[in-house]
């Protein structure tokens, strides 16, 4: 059985302690890091050389593709922070150059407002705070702007869609990641502009999902944003929940704002309750009806590798390291992590791997709080099967099948602004970033509160 661990969380909340270092790390591993950067390199250039100007690159067909009718520049918002704590300073200034000669947002076409938000908002915001060049800002400014429509509904939920151009929304059934994952994005915003509207659209929008959790604490799949009712009652830490999770925790280390630590604390209670899942063959979470508590499925993938990481950011080191062993072990199964697998049996129900990074962000985390060498270890073995298995000419590509290894023509632009980020920093030397200084947003852009005073 785990035991809560109270003595970090109680000084977490009386805001004594960040979540922080056990032992301050010490050492990095200069060889490995290196080679991290190389590759990042070999990724970069391919998207220069074929997809330049671009969302995203081709990876095996040496093609580009945009999201919509234009491009957003995803990769190179999204790689940027990567390139300056990698010290890749020309790479840098070339993308930089990029963003700031031809990013504009007055687009007639609907944009995904959560994945805008986590890649584009939240690259700009982070790079106005590495680089300090205003014009970063300005264009965040921009697009927060034409993003705000969105939280228009009658409960101020966030629709999915808005027209950059006109304003204009549409999908109102929405889930609790893509509304609650707004909160580091446009309360920084808020911050760096003096805007509070920003912060209080966003904000207001995660309360209306906690108002709504059940009786026992835990929330569905998808809601309504019209009517508040829930669509889908099905509860877990996997996609189209999971962040919701992660920005309650955050959005109170980042802003110091009361309110979302009430949030956070009885959400996570109520998780480790009724969706942890303790087997035979190691701690899971899985589904369960979001009223009763009954479990539903028993199902686990790569996207719920990020959970060790906020066990271990919320104080929960002995849940976060057995998570982590898990992931260790579905990773094992096919030498490279399945979208989803069935822990009771461990076979696999989706085969693909689109080169995510929840499980080095874990290890990058785990590592960073215990300076256990077997994260550094779990690392390096990600690291070669990622170049074994993904590596290809022009870049690297998603798998149609971890089992197959059958590779798919993508590389989201998350490969480089996050696994290969987390993968450089649980190497780095510990001077490149101090993860008790930022809040990373969920596709891992280092925000840091510049805003109020330290004590
Ligand atoms: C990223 O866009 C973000 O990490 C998001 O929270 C989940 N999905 C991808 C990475 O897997």
């Amino acid at each position: 059985m785990h035991k809560r661990i109270t003595i970090p969380v109680l000084l977490l909340i009386t805001g004594m302690l960040l979540p922080s270092c056990q032992r301050p790390p010490v050492y990095g591993d200069p060889e490995t890091a290196d080679a991290v950067r190389r590759e990042f390199l070999h990724a970069w250039n391919g998207y220069k050389t074929y997809a330049w100007g671009h969302d995203a690159l081709k990876p095996l067909s040496g093609g580009w593709r945009d999201w919509y009718g234009a491009s957003l520049l995803m990769t190179p918002v999204d790689a940027f922070d990567t390139m300056v704590l990698m010290g890749l300073q020309d790479e840098a200034e070339e993308a930089k150059r990029l963003i700031i000669d031809s990013l504009g947002f007055d687009h007639d076409f609907d944009v995904q407002v959560f994945e805008v938000t986590i890649r584009l908002l939240g690259g700009l915001l982070s790079a106005y705070q590495m680089d300090g060049d205003p014009r970063f800002l300005t264009l965040a400014d921009d697009l927060g702007r034409r993003l705000l429509p969105a939280f228009g509904s009658a409960t101020g939920m966030p629709y999915r869609y808005v027209n950059l151009r006109s304003g204009a929304v549409r999908d109102g059934v929405n889930n609790p990641a893509e509304i609650g994952t707004l909160m580091l994005e446009f309360g920084t915003l808020a911050r760096l502009t003096g805007n509070d509207v920003y912060y209080d659209a966003a904000k207001k929008a995660v309360q209306e999902v906690f108002s709504r959790r059940s009786q026992i604490g835990l929330v569905g799949t998808q809601i309504d944003v019209e009517t508040g009712r829930w669509v889908n009652p099905q509860s877990h830490i996997s996609g189209m929940i999971d962040s919701y999770y992660e920005y309650l925790l955050k959005a109170w280390l980042l802003f110091k704002d009361g309110d979302f630590l009430d949030m956070w604390k009885p959400s996570i209670e109520s998780v480790n309750r009724y969706l942890a899942d303790e087997r035979e063959n190691g701690l899971w979470y899985g589904s369960a009806d979001m009223n009763s508590g009954e479990r539903t499925a028993t199902r686990f993938g790569a996207l719920d590798a990020f959970f060790p990481a906020l066990l271990a950011l919320g104080g929960e080191s002995e849940r976060a390291r057995d998570l982590q062993a898990s992931c260790l072990n579905m990773w094992r199964l096919h030498g490279i992590e399945p979208e989803q697998l069935d822990y009771t049996t461990m076979t696999v129900l989706h085969p693909a791997y689109p080169l995510r990074p929840e499980i080095m962000e874990s290890a990058y985390y785990l590592y960073t709080y215990t300076q256990s060498g077997e994260y550094r270890e779990m690392g390096r073995m990600f690291f070669r099967d990622l170049i074994r298995h993904c590596r290809t000419e022009h870049g690297y590509a998603a798998l149609r099948s971890v089992v197959t290894k059958e590779k798919s023509d993508g590389m989201e632009s998350f490969f480089l602004a996050e696994t290969l980020k987390y993968l450089y920093l649980l190497f780095a030397d510990p001077s490149v970033l101090d993860l008790n200084e930022v809040v990373f947003n969920t596709e891992a852009h280092p925000l840091r509160n510049t805003w109020q005073q330290k004590p």
